[in-house]
Order: structure tokens, then sequence, then C-alpha cells
């Protein structure tokens, strides 16, 4: 199997993320709504479950951005192009263009991608992994697959998605330069600034500690339950 520039095979699927967020764990596990924002509107709750946007089954391998990667993983949801399609479209006032999306999630994780990368056919609003629903590592009760893009921007426990007229920013100094708005895994957008053949080598080392960290607050949570 051929792997993108820069990654790493893992043989398991660890729960990760920064660490900051590795003991904030999501609520209300069976509800599939999410708050939706479009420009000169109020917010909307819609419920994914109640959609006609069709369920899909992508297959796809996951690229994490500090160079690990797993393969063979089959998400279950609807398309995000069908829901831009289904929800949104009709709700934008005439003229009017949308240039990306924030994506927020109930752990206060934030990220953007823009609408051209947010429609292609391959990214989803996923409730499933390999026919299960979605666990809590994993990022239950929604959360965003988007394959052609490193991890980060596969946001877990998504609660809200805002559109946007121009291209969203939302991380600025030190922050921003981990943060590339489009982060392709093909073309090694790992950040701003810094070539992703050099940040390999900076993001390598972090790994360990981090699935660590994330694999305790797991079991911490598991036992207090
Ligand atoms: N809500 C939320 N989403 C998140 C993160 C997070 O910390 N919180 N971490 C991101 C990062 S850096 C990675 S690599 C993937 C990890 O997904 P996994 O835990 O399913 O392996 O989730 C991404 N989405
Ligand atoms: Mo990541």
């Amino acid at each position: 199997m051929s792997l993108p520039p820069g990654q790493i095979l893992r043989s398991d699927f660890p729960r990760f993320g920064l660490t900051p967020y590795a003991r904030r764990f999501p609520s209300g596990l069976d509800s599939r709504s999410i708050l939706v924002t479009v420009p000169h509107n109020e917010a909307i709750s819609i419920d994914i479950a109640k959609l006609l946007s069709p369920r899909v089954r992508v297959h796809a391998d996951f690229h994490c951005v500090t160079t690990w990667s797993y393969a063979g993983i089959e998400w279950g949801g609807i398309r995000f192009v069908d829901f831009y399609r289904e929800v949104i479209q009709s709700k934008l006032p005439k003229g009017v263009s949308i240039a990306g999306v924030v994506l927020c999630a109930q752990d206060g994780y934030r990220t953007t991608l823009l609408l051209e990368d947010v429609l292609d056919d391959s990214v989803l609003i996923a409730d499933e992994i390999d026919g299960q629903a979605l666990s809590i590592e994993h990022g239950a009760p929604l959360r965003l697959v988007a394959p052609r893009h490193y991890g980060y921007k596969n946001l877990k426990h998504l609660k809200r998605i805002e559109f946007h007229l121009e291209t969203p920013v939302i991380k600025r100094g030190f922050k921003a330069f981990l943060d590339h708005p489009r982060a392709r895994v093909v073309e090694e957008e790992r950040g701003r600034w810094v070539a992703g053949k050099i940040l390999r080598y900076l993001y390598r080392p972090l790994i360990k500690r981090t699935v660590r960290e994330f694999e305790v607050s797991m079991n911490e949570y598991n036992k207090d339950d």
C-alpha cells in the first residue's frame, strides 16, 4: 500500500488530538442534530437523521498531520454536498456565495475548510464507523470526515456548522502557523509558512505522548461511568 508523503502506517486507530481536548467528552450521544448558520439568517437546528440525502458508506485512510496514518476505515453517513444541496442552498439569499465553513465541536475544538474542499464527494457528515455507531473515541455522535485533508480538519463531536461569505480565519498569531486553510494530504500542507517536509520532524516526536494522554483520559472517563 502506498502512503502519502511523510506518513507512517499504524496498526491501530488511536483516539487523538490536541492534548487540551483529551479530557473533554461529548454528550447527547443519541442526537443527530446540529446547528447551522448561513449569512443573514438565524441559526437553525437540523436533524441529520431526518434528511432525504441518501446514506452512503465511504472507504478511506486517515492521515494525522503528526505523520501517523491508519488504513481502511469504512465511514457511514451522508455526503456533505448532499446536505448542502438539501439544507443550505435554498436558505442563501440571492447572489450570495459562500467561501468557507467553520466547524465547531462539543469539546470546544474548531476548524475551517474552504467550501470547494468541503463539497468534495469524499466528505461526509458521519455517524458510523465500520458499520457501528460512531464511538466516543472517533467522534460520537457526528463527525466530519474529509479523507483528503489531515486529521485536524476531520472534526469530532460536531455541533455547529457556520457558512461564511469570506474565507474564515479562526486562528491568529502562533496558532495560525499550525493551521493550514486547506491541509491537503497529497500536497503535504501540514501547516502554513513552514514546509510540510520540515514539520514532519517537529510533529513526529509528539505522537507517543499524545496517544498515551488520550488513552489515559478515556480510561478515566470509562471508570467514572
Ligand atoms: N472535536 C475534536 N475534533 C478533532 C480533534 C479534537 O481534539 N477535538 N483532533 C483532531 C486531530 S489533530 C486528529 S488527528 C483527529 C483524530 O481523530 P481520532 O481521534 O478519531 O483518531 O481528530 C481531529 N478532530
Ligand atoms: Mo492530528
